[in-house]
């Protein structure tokens, strides 16, 4: 009788404490258990997601999505359980941990198991299939992505390009059908935890309004489009006289199979194309690393150094245990960089085909950012261990391989004789061929994405509103023609393992304001391009300042403990190649500008 009556009293509590007003104390609680639970989770993901994609397998894929799954059902449900606490004034941290929570899924699922699991499985499948994707050639030798690439960096017969541009672009079409399916799933999970969709739910991750974020944007772009737009017409030129304008129309789009990169996306493989006289030698990265015999390995280790002249520590010993440095021979692997931090603590390691040439040593450097910043924030609780924003994330790295100057080269014994700084056209706009290319790419991609997400482009137009963007932003167009047979964003990793792509955009941006603000700090004064703080402690503590902070204030205060600034800016990417913006407009003089 006794124990009854105490179950009576036991219910009659717990029923109390779900109708009454819920504390900050209990907040509290239901954060600090809800953090541990998802710590706990994560590294099960990181391990699996980690094997699954250095070895693709049927078996591998189910691990994932298993993980996965369960990572993606535990954050749902507390996702609905913090419904309670809305309304209740909580402490500013505790308050930003719930909205952190409800943010923490780049693709939130239905509540519904059979629907969330059928959404993590085509997921991983995307993935995996991405990740094995090749292009066989009638010769019967096959290339993948890494092949690809080279291929097209180096290749200048059209008809070649053509070709493998196609082939690579038809690994796409068979996800159509499954991508428009796992759009829907995660609109669903969006819509179920108040979201307009999903993209709303990526646009809601930048401490502003998402109707403020998009504006803001617009005003970045708008900022750095003159300098695009000189770039575009300097480039079409040297390629009309290249290739012909039949191929290549004067006053029209650049066809983007043309430009050495299978998606357009970084033209610096073309340099050579564009007859820019380097006097006095100019610096070839890919040849300083091959004189010097370095390896993959040897690159990173190159890398790390500059982080730990900076004053970092160095990289943990299991770092170079566990990292993929090659591509291995005999099977498929996810060869998209990625930088990984298996246990939220000291697990760092990246995953890249490495090759020995300029534009990989420059990606180490990226790579590494996103390492020594995971470290530098290791301390955070869970849910702050995250970049300021996403877009800090990707420009970490970016910034300190924007000092891997002639300089810095010849410091660490890579290059004899620093060239004469009065003429840096050539390398400004070697620079500006990769990191101002860059930037209606890194845009496009989301405003495709956003309006796929919100049902604008339906599936049905997928293909010719990817085209339209790609012509409204990048002025480059298909070198055959396209239909709805196809899927070209498929084409693109970060489409295919759904990453939201916007952060590379203000990565672009936010990594010359981290450069030039290091600069600064080492007390460097000269043209910006020629800085490098390699070796300045006080740049790395101001440096770790920032990155210190994670993700537990708004990205303003991160951005304002290294810069001083509280805004997004592109004002120090126009001082950086403001000596090339007027040397193209001299050249350009009486070309059409556009498309
Ligand atoms: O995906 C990456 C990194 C990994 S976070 C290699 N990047 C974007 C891309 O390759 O499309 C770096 C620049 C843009
Ligand atoms: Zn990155």
């Amino acid at each position: 009788m006794r124990s009854l009556s105490l179950v009576f009293l036991l219910l009659a509590m717990s029923a109390y404490a779900q109708t009454t007003a819920p504390t900050v104390a209990e907040a509290q609680e239901f954060m600090d258990k809800a953090e541990t639970q998802l710590a706990d989770l994560s590294v099960k993901v990181n391990r699996a997601s980690w094997v699954q994609e250095n070895f693709i397998t049927d078996d591998t894929q189910a691990m994932a999505a298993d993980a996965i799954d369960q990572v993606t059902a535990v954050t749902t449900q507390l996702v609905e359980q913090a419904k309670r606490f809305e309304g209740l004034k909580l402490p500013p941290d505790l308050s930003r941990k719930f909205m952190l929570l409800k943010l923490s899924l780049t693709a939130p699922a239905p509540k519904d198991a059979a629907l969330r699991r059928e959404m993590t499985e085509i997921g991983v499948s995307l993935d995996a299939d991405y990740g094995k994707g090749k292009y066989c050639r009638k010769t019967g030798e096959c290339l993948d992505i890494t092949a690809i690439e080279k291929l097209m960096s180096t290749n200048r017969n059209p008809e070649e390009l053509k070709e493998v541009w196609t082939g690579w672009h038809a690994i796409a079409p068979p996800m159509r059908q499954r991508y428009s399916r796992f759009v829907d799933l995660s609109n669903q999970g969006a819509r179920e935890i108040g979201f307009k969709d999903t993209g709303a739910l990526w646009r809601a991750g930048y401490d502003m309004k998402p109707e403020e974020f998009s504006a803001d944007l617009e005003r970045l772009w708008n900022q750095v489009k003159p300098l695009y737009l000189s770039l575009h017409t300097y480039v079409r030129w040297k390629l009309a006289e290249k290739y012909g304008p039949n191929l290549v129309p004067p006053d029209g789009p650049i066809p983007a199979h043309l430009l050495g990169n299978p998606w357009a996306q970084e033209w610096g493989n073309i340099y050579d194309l564009l007859g820019v006289q380097e006097d006095k030698g100019g610096v070839n990265l890919t040849e300083l690393l091959k004189k010097k015999n370095l390896d993959p390995k040897g690159m990173v280790k190159y890398g790390e150094g500059f982080f730990t002249s900076m004053g970092f520590a160095p990289l943990p010993e299991t770092f170079w245990q566990r990292s993929l440095f090659t591509k291995p021979a005999d099977r498929d692997v996810v060869c998209h960089a990625s930088a990984w931090d298996l246990d939220n603590l000291d697990d760092l390691r990246v995953k890249m085909c490495i090759q020995v040439r300029g534009t990989d040593f420059v990606t180490i450097h990226h790579e590494l950012g996103h390492n020594f910043y995971q470290r530098a924030y290791k301390d955070q609780p869970f849910l702050f261990k995250n970049g300021a924003n996403d877009g800090f994330h990707e420009a970490i790295g970016d910034a300190i391989a924007l000092a891997i100057t002639p300089e810095y080269l010849h410091k660490v014994g890579l290059l004899e004789n620093v060239p004469q700084a009065s003429n840096d056209i050539p390398e400004l706009l070697k620079q500006a061929l990769d990191r101002v290319a860059f930037l209606p790419f890194g845009l496009m991609i989301d405003q495709w994405r956003w309006k796929v997400f919100s049902g604008e482009i339906a599936p049905a137009d997928y293909n010719k509103s990817w085209w339209a963007l790609r012509l409204k932003y990048q002025g480059v167009a298909p070198p055959v023609a396209r239909s709805e047979a196809d899927f070209d964003p498929g084409a693109k990793y970060h489409v295919a393992a759904n990453v939201p792509y916007t952060r590379y955009f203000l990565a672009h941006i936010l990594e010359f304001q981290f450069y030039r603000a290091l600069c600064r700090e080492s007390g460097y004064k000269g043209p910006l391009n020629r800085c490098t703080f390699y070796g300045s402690k006080e740049a790395g503590a101001k440096f770790n300042k920032m990155l210190a902070i994670g993700q537990s204030k708004p990205w303003p205060e991160a951005l304002e403990a290294l810069t001083g600034e509280r805004q997004t800016d592109a004002g120090a990417l126009l001082e950086y190649f403001a000596p090339l913006k007027q040397w193209l407009d001299e050249q350009n003089k009486g070309k059409k500008v556009g498309w």
